[in-house]
């Protein structure tokens, strides 16, 4: 507080002998670096199942609906190892980057580690654009294991 009034009583003096402004003080805290705010999420989830049935390996549902910053989890259930892979030519202009963001367990771009019956795939596609996100399965992409998303 003295500090304070002692500083006040300066500058009131430096405003009143010269005819300048008082210096500014250094601002005691820098203002902290904030981000850009985070793309709103909507708490709402969806499930795709992750199945081998005989010889036939899919996602169930293999087509999606959903609103910009809804969850999707993708569910390991049988048929070994997948992952979700988007096509980096069919997803809407100017989403990569987010969705890339989005997609927070990686083994490269676009593309989700893979993951074993149990295991989970988790995105919320929050802060992309609207369109179609058209992914595939890398290991079983030659067996049809391909879906889409659609974002509103
Ligand atoms: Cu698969």
């Amino acid at each position: 507080m003295r500090v304070t009034a002692m500083v006040a009583g300066v500058a009131m003096m430096l405003v009143a002998c010269g005819g300048e402004t008082a210096p500014e003080a250094p601002a005691a805290d820098a203002a902290p670096v904030v981000d850009a705010p985070a793309a709103a999420t909507t708490g709402t989830t969806h499930e795709v199942q992750m199945i081998q049935e005989g010889m036939e390996y899919k996602y169930v549902p293999a087509a999606l609906t959903i609103k910009a910053g809804d969850t999707v989890i993708f569910k390991g259930i049988s048929g070994g190892l997948h992952n979700v892979q988007f096509y980096p030519d069919s997803i809407p202009a100017g989403s990569a980057e987010a969705l890339d963001a989005a997609i927070t367990n990686k083994q490269g771009p676009l593309a989700s580690a893979l993951v074993g019956e149990g295991d989970n795939i988790t995105i919320t596609f929050a802060g992309v654009p609207s369109g179609e996100y058209k992914f595939f399965c890398l290991p079983h992409q030659t067996m049809g294991m391909v879906g889409a998303i659609t974002v509103e």
